[in-house]
């Protein structure tokens, strides 16, 4: 398949940034004048590019997958997809993805592939994993996964007896703003972010940069809020999209963030400027907040962060004029410092002084009613025998990828031994590559489950390749935002070459472990079947319709009728934490200075782009040709004061000695003096993915260091300093 850019941007167009289409659903067959007939038909289904997963629907002619649109029933897409979701297919014709399963006869990092059967392939791992469980017990097997068909594999390793499954999408990601709100709220932001964009008439982008980061919905949300007038401040050491359409663009310098959170949450207090009913009706801790923020003036705050005093004034008192319809945004990848729960528990109560949780224009109540019951008559799984992997840190509510990663390497407080990767491009995902490499060479067994030849694979015993998203039925997606909703995953084609789905992949190892009884399904129409039927949704008519919504569901709001409830240890909104005190830490965030780039160094900054979703999808063909790789961006005047010219390659060395891929240089004045920036998940060193291969660098071989959250154990990765220099 070949398709030109203006091929692409013209498909783009009509699905991502123009109207809402509605399609309808048929399956027929097209006698389409002399042409020969082409056998058609429309199949919804959702979208895996990225987890925002919306809804769409496939055409398929002749049994290929000719275009991709949204679903407009489905909340998520609303009958839009972004650029991502349009060039799905790239993801499922790429001539480069795994075909078959494979063992590796070589070494671990060195392999030799050996092409097996499935039920060869299948065997040996169940045969290691009964091995390690005789010899170190279930919770020696673990779970690194990310993406929809995780949920198959986590449900096997709990039957197997292990908890121990991670995902990069806690500690690496939202996991330390869900644990700052839940500590502030008694429950974290949402997955869709709960967020009232579209009705929202002051919103705060803090370091998140929506547009780039591209959640559709949200975007859509985003777009209609300012259209209809919304302010917007974005604080950002970049001039991100978002910031184009800013009223204030406050260029803070990296990592003072919680300076001005804590200035302006001191303005609001001393000036009154709260929600003064609601925090009376439903917050406590107000006066020990004002006595904890006093020190936090707006001159000491502009001193650390950079911005202005008048500005850090201004924008505060703007705010707290249009309470409570504030989006303070609650961010996504909050990764940063280190200190980043506390960093969100400010951006929370910051949220809670402008009365903006549960208000309209602020953040909306997911539906309290039940989603869709669970296949009925499951076994129960066996009891955890030990503790999950959760590190010291009393917050890490789930296994976390670094404490996994630390327990593999030391053996305490008990050995692992098996790795289970699904979905999950380990080394571009956890901070320091070394140490992941280190962990690695500890196991007896490493399985990869994805569907590229990525340069992961290689450290693995056994690779099963997974169908793409659309070849294969996963689980349903339930969604939670302001009216329930359930979306259908199911192929639209069937799957190319050898590769399988995760449920058939796990029900089969499942069987070949003796865990039979947990998988009474035949098949995983079954499966789905017998959950529909729980909540009286025919089978049939969801694959036809791709997703059906609960509009009797929708309560979002604070009500006389409708009041909220604060899942707190004192059912009101924490300003002040008794237990985070209790714990030994700080009950309000306080500041601490971070440590500064040394001399001819720059803090190394790395977000999205509107065209990538990680890395995984630096190889397909469509994205690829409209965004080959990542550039770095840099000061113009730094640039010009260093030597280097817009446009010419250079190569980055980290405070550590580690030296990246050649990247392009884009030097602009929209950046900071002391930091450069480059878009994540490039940089890939697998001559077996070859769009990919080589294009830009990766942010991750500079991260060598990181700075574990003491709460949660997040690893804040923006800690690290680069030097320029010239391609040799
Ligand atoms: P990717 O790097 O895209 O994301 O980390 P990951 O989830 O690991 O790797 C995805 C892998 O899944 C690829 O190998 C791809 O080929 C494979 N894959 C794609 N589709 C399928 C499929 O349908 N089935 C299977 N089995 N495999 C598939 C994301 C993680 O990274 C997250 S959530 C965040 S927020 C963090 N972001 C981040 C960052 O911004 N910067 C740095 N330096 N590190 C980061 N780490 C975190
Ligand atoms: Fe797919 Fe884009 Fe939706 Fe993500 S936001 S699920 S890539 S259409």
């Amino acid at each position: 398949m070949s398709l030109s850019r203006r091929d692409f941007l013209k498909l783009a167009t009509v699905a991502a940034g123009g109207t809402a289409i509605s399609v309808p659903i048929f399956k027929s067959v097209m006698a389409m004048g002399k042409k020969p007939e082409t056998v058609a038909s429309n199949i919804p289904t959702f979208c895996e590019i990225c987890f925002w997963n919306c809804g769409e629907i496939a055409r398929v002619e002749n049994g290929k997958v000719v275009k991709l649109e949204g679903n407009p029933t489905d909340p998520s897409s609303r009958g839009k997809l972004c650029a991502r979701g349009n060039a799905g297919m790239g993801s499922l014709y790429d001539p480069d993805r795994l075909k078959h399963p494979m063992l590796n006869v070589g070494k671990r990092g060195e392999p030799k592939w050996k092409k097996v059967s499935w039920d060869e392939a299948l065997g040996f791992i169940a045969e290691k994993m009964t091995k390690i469980k005789a010899t170190y017990g279930p919770e020696a097997v673990a779970l690194i996964s990310h993406g929809t068909g995780g949920s198959f594999w986590k449900y096997l390793l709990k039957a197997y007896g292990s908890q121990n499954s991670t995902a990069p999408s806690f500690a690496q990601c939202r996991g330390p703003r869900d644990i700052g709100y839940t500590l502030t709220f008694g429950a974290g932001p949402g997955s869709p972010e709960q967020i009232d964009l579209a009705n929202s008439k002051f919103i705060v982008l803090i370091g998140a940069h929506l547009g780039e980061n591209a959640h559709n919905s949200q975007v859509q949300d985003f777009v209609e809020g300012i259209a209809r007038g919304a302010k917007l401040v974005v604080v950002d050491p970049r001039f991100s999209t978002a910031a184009g359409k800013a009223t204030w663009w406050l260029p803070i310098k990296p990592g003072t963030d919680i300076a001005l959170l804590l200035a302006w949450i001191n303005i609001i207090v001393q000036e009154k400027l709260y929600d003064k009913e609601y925090i009376n009706k439903y917050a406590i801790g107000l006066k020990e907040l004002k006595e904890e923020v006093k020190t936090y003036t707006p001159e000491w705050a502009s001193k650390e962060t950079e911005i202005p005093a008048d500005i850090i004034v201004e924008t505060v008192r703007e705010m707290s004029r249009y309470k409570p319809s504030v989006v303070v945004h609650p961010g996504r990848h909050t990764a940063w410092y280190g200190d980043d729960t506390q960093r969100s528990r400010a951006m929370a109560i910051l949220t809670a002084l402008m009365g903006s949780w549960g208000r309209e224009g602020g953040y909306y109540f997911p539906t309290k009613v039940a989603g869709i019951p669970e296949y009925p008559n499951l076994p129960s799984p066996p009891e955890p025998q030990r503790l999950k992997l959760s590190g010291d840190w009393p917050y890490a509510v789930e296994a976390t990828t670094t404490s996994l990663r630390k327990t593999t390497i030391t053996g305490k407080p008990y050995p692992v031994k098996g790795w289970i990767a699904y979905d999950c491009h380990i080394l571009k995902t956890l901070p320091n590559q070394k140490e992941t490499i280190e962990a690695i060479k500890n196991l007896d067994l490493m399985v990869v489950v994805d569907v590229l030849p990525y340069a992961h694979i290689d450290w693995a015993d056994v690779i099963l390749p997974e169908c793409t998203y659309l070849e294969r039925y996963d689980d349903l997606k339930v969604g939670k935002g302001k009216v329930l909703s359930v979306t259908i995953r199911q192929p639209v084609v069937q799957p190319m070459y050898e590769s399988k789905p995760s449920w058939w992949m796990v029900r089969e190892l499942g069987i070949k472990l003796g865990l039979e009884a947990y998988f009474p399904y035949k098949d995983i129409e079954e499966y789905l079947k017998a959950r529909l039927d729980a909540k009286s949704i025919r089978f049939e008519e969801l694959k036809e319709k791709g997703t059906i919504t609960f509009p009797d569901t929708a309560n979002p709001f604070i009500t006389s009728g409708n009041e909220p409830e604060f899942d707190t240890d004192s059912g009101k909104i924490e300003l002040y934490s008794k237990a985070l005190k209790e714990q030994g830490f700080d009950p309000v965030p306080k500041y601490k200075r971070p440590e500064m780039p040394p001399e001819g160094y720059f803090r190394l900054l790395y977000g999205r782009s509107p065209l990538h979703t990680f890395s995984r999808t630096v190889n397909n063909q469509w994205l690829w040709e409209l965004y080959k790789e990542n550039e770095l961006w840099i000061n113009a005047k730094r640039a010009k004061a260093l030597g280097f010219k817009n446009g010419e390659y250079v190569v980055l060395i980290n405070q550590d000695g580690a030296r990246s891929n050649r990247i392009k240089l884009k030097a602009t004045e929209r950046i900071r003096e002391d930091c450069v920036y480059m878009v994540h998940g490039f940089g890939h060193n697998s001559k077996e993915t070859k769009k990919a291969y080589k294009k830009g660098a990766d942010d991750q071989s500079l991260i060598t260091r990181y700075a574990i959250d003491p709460l949660m154990g997040g690893t804040g990765m923006r800690v690290n300093f680069v030097k320029i220099i010239k391609e040799a």
